[in-house]
């Protein structure tokens, strides 16, 4: 069937990706409480949008469909670091909060010491799946080199500390630009740029400053959603720092950007990811 944009996409390639990562990881896991953890989280009803844009990118590139699922391992490795990273994230030691996607968070269902393991697990999973996918040596080398890179502590992590030891500071533009950067786009970079190097497609500055665009603007429209929501305005975000409408007017100004850095790309089907970008309309 024709795929005309990145909705027609998912909902294509989504069943059956979700269908496996719940398989395998029931499959793997023998500990029964433990596999319960991980699996709440994981089933939870995520979006999914790092694991769709990294397949949306390897289709882009040239992969057909039908050979899309042999790239479900890395696909699924990102979602198991995301998981784990919103697991951890929800733990009263860091940003304690009980509820997750409409549902008690996996500390308030599990307990913090299950939440933990959990997290530590679906982490460590993820390498696993890497290392046993059936991608070429250097394919699945370059998913464990900038997965590590970007969701580890030169990245994610490191974001998430300054997060957690800044709370009583106010940062300025730059400082929370830095920790916007590492602890939510690090990772849809991540995704993007595994996507290519998994299509053996030569990754230019073009589709990683795309990637690096729509990671700032996730967490510029997450805050935006969370203002309107009446979230705490003495936390570190754009909204609280240069206001409501200034942070709308950055937003817009990265999709633009997003946009004209994908369509100078070459050799690479731009509908997929041009399409992704109304994802930000509101
Ligand atoms: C614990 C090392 C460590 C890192 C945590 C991801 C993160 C770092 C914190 C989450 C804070 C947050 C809510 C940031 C906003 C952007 C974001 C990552 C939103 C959640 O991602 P979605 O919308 O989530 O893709 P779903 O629920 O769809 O999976």
């Amino acid at each position: 069937m024709e795929i005309k944009n990145f909705s027609d996409f998912c909902e294509q390639v989504l069943p059956d990706f979700n269908k496996f990562l719940d398989t395998k990881l029931r499959t793997e896991i023998k500990q029964d409480t433990l596999r319960d953890a991980m699996l709440y989280s994981l089933d939870a009803g995520g979006k999914r949008v790092r694991p769709m844009l990294f397949l949306a990118v390897a289709y882009s590139c040239g992969i057909k469909q039908e050979n899309l699922s042999k790239m479900y391992d890395i696909a699924g490795a990102i979602e198991l670091v995301h998981t784990y990273s919103l697991i951890h994230d929800d733990l009263p030691e860091m940003d304690d909060s009980d509820y997750r996607r409409g549902k008690l968070a996996n500390h308030k269902k599990f307990g913090v010491g299950p939440a933990v393991l959990a997290g530590d697990g679906l982490l460590t999973q993820a390498f696993y799946w890497i290392a046993k996918s059936s991608l070429d040596t250097d394919k699945r080398m370059a998913a464990v080199r900038i997965l590590a890179h970007n969701a580890g502590p030169m990245g994610m992590v490191a974001g998430q500390m300054t997060d957690i030891t800044m709370e009583n500071k106010v940062l300025n533009e730059e400082e929370l630009t830095t920790l916007h950067k590492e602890k939510t786009a690090d990772l849809i970079t991540a995704a993007v740029t595994i996507g290519a190097f998994c299509a053996n497609h030569e990754l230019s500055s073009h589709l990683v400053q795309y990637a690096n665009d729509i990671g700032l603007a996730f967490q510029l429209k997450d805050d935006l959603n969370d203002a309107d929501d009446g979230e705490d305005n003495s936390k570190n975000t754009f909204p609280n720092l240069i206001g409501k409408e200034a942070t709308k007017t950055k937003l817009n100004d990265l999709v633009k950007d997003a946009l004209n850095s994908v369509l100078k790309e070459t050799e690479f089907d731009k509908n997929l990811l041009v399409s992704f970008l109304d994802y930000f309309k509101e």
